[in-house]
């Protein structure tokens, strides 16, 4: 089949004095950082939904994109021609995974039976342009929100038969996922949330999706799905709250449903900061619990509340999540997924090429930055100091649950007033932090 982008060569990595605009200034896939390939910290990832179904359409305005290699019709030939050229543009980025919905890659039918087959169809297509590129799929997931059968939710919908539907839904999707060699399967509970209180059981509701769960897990023994599943933090947006609103509440919901072995959590940017989080917030929750598996990288726009999902082109961003991946040991089966989107005014088909350059040059450059803090040692020393007194006996005590308030008591009478607080030098952090951006 004829090339999409004819025009367009294999990205190289050309060095940052490079004035080429389809070059990498800083991503140089085998170049090493701390003993590892760029290629193998980042395990970049490119999303099928964004790429290849946007079309820059909002509730102001029509769709912008210009795609000539697709005629925007739910059929399979335009579904398989999407991934050809979906798969060049991998190709030519020099990206290694991708991630998908069910229903971006393949149209429903007029049954679910149906669509099951026309999906079945779409995997042959897509394991086939996989064994050819070497491409692999770093996760899958269902579409559990856009179709009006999930209007009132999915696995807490009030109504069983949506449940089912999605149950079955899950099912297919887990595997597709496990056929194509998929590294995980990510849960993203769009409509699993509420606009008003007045019509929800919420206990109920989180009962429902516990249940739904532990029959994804049973299932996923069943076929021998060895990857991780993972939930997909995100305060609201479709709905007013959903039940999956932050890293912390999504542990608390594992923990409480006895989860917590089978599932990680992909922690978006855009997302976080919706929760009014950091980026590095929510990464950081995650890594205390074991729990960060996979990132979708992407940014929002703090003048803007919702999710923009745009390309992550912000260094400070990118160098923080990059200390985080670091400081847990790298990824084992996620990566760095582009949730992204070109903006409805970069309409043209190149925009694509140089929104996921932008994305692995800043995320390149936040890995070097990340290296040479760590390098440095001057942070990590701080924050060994800032918590020295614990290094004593009393302190490591403490921290194996050996005191009590009868011991403490005597040592804080005899001590008098705290004496040895010292400066918190925020300042002096954030301006050693610039040091390397
Ligand atoms: C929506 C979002 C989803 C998930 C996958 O905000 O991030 O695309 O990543 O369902
Ligand atoms: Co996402």
């Amino acid at each position: 089949m004829a090339e999409a982008f004819p025009k367009i060569k294999t990205i190289r990595y050309e060095g940052a004095d490079s004035r080429n605009p389809l070059s990498f200034k800083h991503y140089n896939p085998d170049e090493l950082v701390e003993g590892k390939s760029m290629r193998d910290h980042l395990r970049f990832a490119s999303c099928f939904w964004h790429t290849m179904r946007g079309r820059g359409g909002e509730i102001f305005g029509m769709p912008t994109a210009v795609r000539p290699w697709d005629d925007f019709q739910e059929s399979v030939e335009t579904s398989i021609r999407r991934i050809d050229v979906f798969f060049e543009l991998l190709e030519k980025l020099q990206i290694d995974y991708y991630c998908f919905h069910d229903r971006d890659v393949a149209p429903e039918g007029r049954t679910l039976n149906e669509s099951n087959k026309i999906l079945d169809r779409i995997t042959k297509v897509l394991a086939k342009a996989q064994k050819n590129s070497g491409k692999k799929l770093l996760w899958g997931t269902a579409c559990l929100f856009q179709h009006p059968r999930f209007m009132h939710g999915a696995a807490t919908s009030p109504n069983l038969d949506a449940f089912v539907y999605a149950a079955a839904q899950v099912k297919k999707a887990l595997e597709v996922t496990h056929e194509l060699g998929g590294e995980g399967y990510v849960f993203w509970g769009g409509r699993e949330g509420y606009f008003t209180l007045l019509n929800t059981d919420m206990k109920r509701e989180l009962d429902h999706l516990g249940a739904f769960m532990h029959m994804a897990v049973d299932y996923k023994k069943k076929i021998g799905f060895k990857g991780p599943f993972y939930i997909e933090p995100k305060p609201k947006e479709p709905t007013k709250h959903q039940y999956d609103s932050d890293a912390a509440t999504c542990l608390n919901f594992l923990r409480q449903y006895d989860l917590l072995d089978h599932f990680k959590l992909n922690i978006e940017t855009n997302h976080a900061q919706i929760a009014q989080h950091t980026m590095q917030h929510d990464l950081e929750t995650a890594i205390a619990s074991n729990a960060l598996g996979s990132i979708d990288a992407n940014m929002g726009d703090w003048q803007l509340g919702w999710d923009t999902d745009q390309f992550p082109t912000d260094l400070y961003i990118t160098a923080h999540v990059m200390l985080c991946v670091l400081k847990m040991g790298g990824f084992k089966t996620g990566g760095l997924n582009f949730d992204a989107k070109v903006r409805r005014e970069s309409f043209e088909p190149d925009d694509l090429f140089h929104a996921h350059i932008a994305g692995m040059d800043t995320f390149a450059r936040g890995l070097k930055i990340a290296a040479r803090i760590r390098q440095d040692g001057r942070i990590a020393d701080f924050l060994r100091q800032r918590y020295a007194s614990w290094e004593s006996d009393l302190g490591k005590k403490i921290e194996q649950g050996k005191s009590s308030f009868e011991e403490l008591e005597p040592i804080a009478l005899k001590m008098g007033e705290v004496k040895t607080n010292r400066s918190g030098r925020q300042e002096y952090l954030e301006s050693l932090f610039n040091e390397f951006i």
